[in-house]
Order: structure tokens, then sequence, then C-alpha cells
């Protein structure tokens, strides 16, 4: 488990999903998150089957609650009646529907590390239903989807890329996706600017 205190090796992972790469927006969102001053250590392309995304979507075993609750809320918040009201049956749905959103075509899986990675992707990331995602982040700038059009439809929320929600999900899903020879230990030289005490040594 990471321990609380930030350091520069804290590490999150992305997920570019099919919609993100069908839309050629594999630059524009890597960009995003490398002019943060993060580190990409690992990164693949692949087809992910149902069985990764089922199990990468219940690692967190208080997922289906949080995320059935988290829609219910959108749905109210909104003034609009949600299609169920038990937590758990929405996140059965949702799941069903993921594993045919992520299979559909190949996805980029990316580690990041850096100083707060986690909280830091997930503020560049924006919230999970693009209608409501601030303007300036990834999904607020290049998606107009939402729970209500995703549900007329049947289908998951479009919302072009997946961020780990928390140090302790960040490395069991980091896992699930890399082994440990995929994540590469090296040195950029801006972290000197990024994390050092002093930045002297400018001038020659
Ligand atoms: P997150 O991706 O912002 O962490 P989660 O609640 O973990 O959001 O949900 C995982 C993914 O499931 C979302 O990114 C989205 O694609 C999809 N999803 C979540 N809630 C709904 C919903 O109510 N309707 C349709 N799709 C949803
Ligand atoms: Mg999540």
């Amino acid at each position: 488990m990471q321990n609380n205190k930030p350091s520069k090796t804290d590490r999150t992972l992305i997920i570019i999903k099919p919609d993100g790469v069908q839309r050629s927006l594999i630059g524009e969102i890597t960009k995003r998150y490398e002019r943060a001053g993060l580190k990409l250590v690992a990164i693949k392309m692949l087809v992910p089957t149902p069985e990764m995304v089922e199990k990468h979507y219940t690692l967190d075993p208080e997922w289906r609650r949080i995320t059935g609750e988290k829609t219910i809320k959108g749905y109210l918040d909104k003034g609009l009646i949600p299609p169920l009201t038990d937590p758990f049956e929405i996140t059965a749905r949702i799941l069903e529907r993921l594993k045919k959103y992520m299979t559909s075509g190949p996805v980029i899986a990316m580690v990041w590390q850096g100083a707060h990675a986690v909280p830091i992707v997930r503020k560049i990331t924006g919230g999970t239903e693009p209608l409501q995602s601030d303007v300036g982040t990834i999904r607020g700038d290049f998606v107009l989807d939402s729970y209500q059009l995703s549900d007329e439809g049947e289908r998951s929320v479009r919302n072009l890329v997946h961020a780990s929600g928390s140090p302790d999900e960040a490395e069991k899903e980091i896992k699930h996706w890399f082994s440990d020879s995929e994540i590469l230990n090296y040195r950029l030289i801006q972290e000197q600017i990024i994390y050092d005490v002093n930045i002297d040594g400018i001038f020659e």
C-alpha cells in the first residue's frame, strides 16, 4: 500500500479507451499528462478481453456501491428520475456495458509517475459524466456525452479515458495491466527543476 506522504514515485494508471483512440486523441490526451510534469513509465496498446475489463473494475470491492450511488446522484442533481434505485443493480448494468465498450477496439494503457499522480491525473481528466466535467479537463473539452444519453442508447458513458480513483486502486490496477518488467525506472532531466530544493546550476 502507498503511504499518504506525496512522493515523486507515486503512480497512477491511465487507459485511453477505444473512443479516445478512434477519435485520434492519443497525442492530445497524453500531452496533457506529460506537460503537467508527470513521467511516463509504462505504455502499451492492446485489445482487452471482457474478463480483463470485469476484473479491472471490480478490483476495488467498493466500486459497485460507489459507482451506483454516483450515477443515482447524477440523475437526482439534475432533477431527473434514475432508471433504477438500487446502486448495485445500476452497477451490474454499467459493468455489462463497460465490457462491450472497453473491448470494442484497441486501448492504450499507461502508467504515469510523479508527486500526487493520482489526484493530479483525476483533475486533468475531469469528472465521470462529460456533461458535468469541468471545461479545461479532457472529458470536459472533448466529449458531450451524459448518463441520460448513454442510458437511452443502452451503452456506457463514452468519456475517453480511465484514470485510477485512489492510490490503492492505482496500485491494484497497475499490477493488473503491467508486469514489473514493463515498468521502467529512469530519470528525467526536468525532475531537478520540479523536485529539487535548490534550482541552482542554471547559469554556467
Ligand atoms: P471513473 O471512470 O470516472 O472513475 P467510475 O464510476 O469508476 O468512473 O465508472 C467507470 C466507467 O463506467 C465510467 O468512466 C463510464 O465510462 C462508465 N459509467 C459509470 N457510470 C455510468 C452510468 O451511469 N451510465 C453509463 N456508464 C457509466
Ligand atoms: Mg473509477
